[in-house]
């Protein structure tokens, strides 16, 4: 009886939250922890204050965007996706600081105070998480079933990291920085980390250096929110999510590449190098379009005309077309790109289908191609492992 009761809380709790009444009250409370400084501003919470997001995991926290609900290029601050591999760190911004290291002439550190008097830039960035889409990868795999919202696009405001790292003074034999983030735990099930680790993830040094790279502190001329990174948070455009590193502490130049559990137990591929399957770090977006409407089994009229819409991104290139099969990919259409295009930032899409006079199932594809001339695959490539999934997934539809 009693465990009925429990049981029953449990989905009532999660209702709760799911419909946002929990999130709410939690958003308006300030944590006490945030509450330490009072000079400068405690992180505020997002999680909750839109009721529509998808609850992939309450612990850690990963909330999916609930992608058929597309509006703007935009995605706003409490709609964006969440995915955290850890409990989200509290993080006092007094005490807080960013340590840059390593093969440097020079460590130094900066407060958060120091990070907002340099030079200031906003970079318009899609985030899209490596495992998006996996849910619709047939067998299943392992990790996160993120259907098609582990996606997002803000403005992101900060300081380019070449700034920070002219003032260290990167060493010439340094190849690579390592990212650090301040959230940590142990992951038990496999592969298991050896024990406690953070979230890290490593970049080239020329990469970092390019203008784009940003060590952002907003997020849609916001502050960051606890969730999406505060105090502030890498922001790598082009590249999966992963890269992004959020809650940064550390940065270390290496005069070697790095193999942390995070580019090499996960987040990694097989890359065929001459031949040899070679596990390489997952980095840049590959090109996608997802279709937000119409939504899967949704019921058009037969005869009328439809607006297919949808959003399409690619990291280093541009979208050059996006097109729609009505006909399970014998022929294509061309759809219209909405947006004027942004180096690393999704466009959005529309095509007006003349829906079909006959009733039955129809099967919607949408492909984008970028100007590389790569353009999505039927099938997930296995070498990609659970990441980077970007074939085509049909949205079928019913016409009466
Ligand atoms: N410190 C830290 N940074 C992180 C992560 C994390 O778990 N810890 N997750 C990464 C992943 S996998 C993604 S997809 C993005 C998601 O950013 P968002 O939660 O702001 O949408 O953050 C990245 N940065
Ligand atoms: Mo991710």
């Amino acid at each position: 009886m009693e465990d009925t009761d429990q049981k029953q809380q449990n989905t009532i709790g999660r209702r709760a939250f799911v419909g946002g009444i929990i999130p709410v009250l939690a958003a308006a409370t300030v944590p006490a922890w945030a509450a330490k400084s009072e000079l400068l501003p405690p992180p505020v919470s997002v999680a909750g204050t839109f009721p529509g997001l998808i609850t992939r995991e309450k612990e850690p926290l990963n909330l999916e965007f609930p992608f058929p609900t597309l509006q703007d290029r935009i995605t706003p601050n409490n709609q964006f996706f969440i995915r955290s591999h850890f409990n989200i760190p509290k993080i006092d911004a007094a005490s807080w600081k960013l340590t840059i290291g390593g093969e440097v002439r020079q460590e130094i550190s900066f407060s958060y105070e120091d990070i907002k008097k340099l030079p200031v830039k906003t970079v318009m960035a899609t985030i899209e998480c490596a495992g998006n889409g996996r849910a619709n990868l047939v067998p299943k795999v392992k990790g996160l079933g993120w259907e098609q919202g582990g996606v997002g696009t803000a403005n992101w405001t900060g300081v380019p990291l070449s700034v920070l790292l002219d003032k260290a003074g990167i060493k010439s034999g340094a190849v690579e920085l390592i990212l650090e983030g301040e959230d940590q735990g142990t992951i038990t099930e496999e592969p298991k980390s050896p024990g406690v680790i953070k979230f890290s993830r490593s970049m080239p040094i020329s990469r970092a250096q390019q203008s784009d790279v940003i060590i952002a502190y907003q997020m849609n001329g916001k502050a960051l929110s606890a969730e999406h990174g505060f105090p502030v948070r890498v922001i790598v455009p082009g590249w999966y999510g992963m890269a992004s590193v959020k809650w940064l502490t550390k940065i270390t130049a290496t005069a070697t590449p790095y193999d942390g559990y995070w580019q090499t137990l996960e987040y990694a591929y097989w890359k065929r190098k001459a031949g040899l399957p070679t596990l390489t770090p997952v980095t840049t977006l590959q090109v996608k379009a997802e279709i937000a409407r119409p939504v899967l089994h949704e019921l058009l009229t037969a005869g009328s005309t439809y607006r297919v819409f949808g959003a399409a991104w690619v990291g280093d290139s541009k979208v050059s077309k996006v097109e729609v099969s009505a006909d399970e990919g014998k022929t294509w259409n061309p759809a219209k790109l909405i947006d004027q295009p942004v180096a690393n930032a999704w466009q959005l899409w529309e095509y007006s289908w003349n829906v079909p006079a006959a009733a039955g199932r129809y099967k919607l594809m949408a492909r984008a191609t970028d100007q590389k001339g790569n353009t999505q695959p039927e099938r997930h490539d296995p070498d990609r492992r659970n990441y980077m999934v970007n074939f085509m997934a049909p949205v079928e539809v019913e016409v009466a």
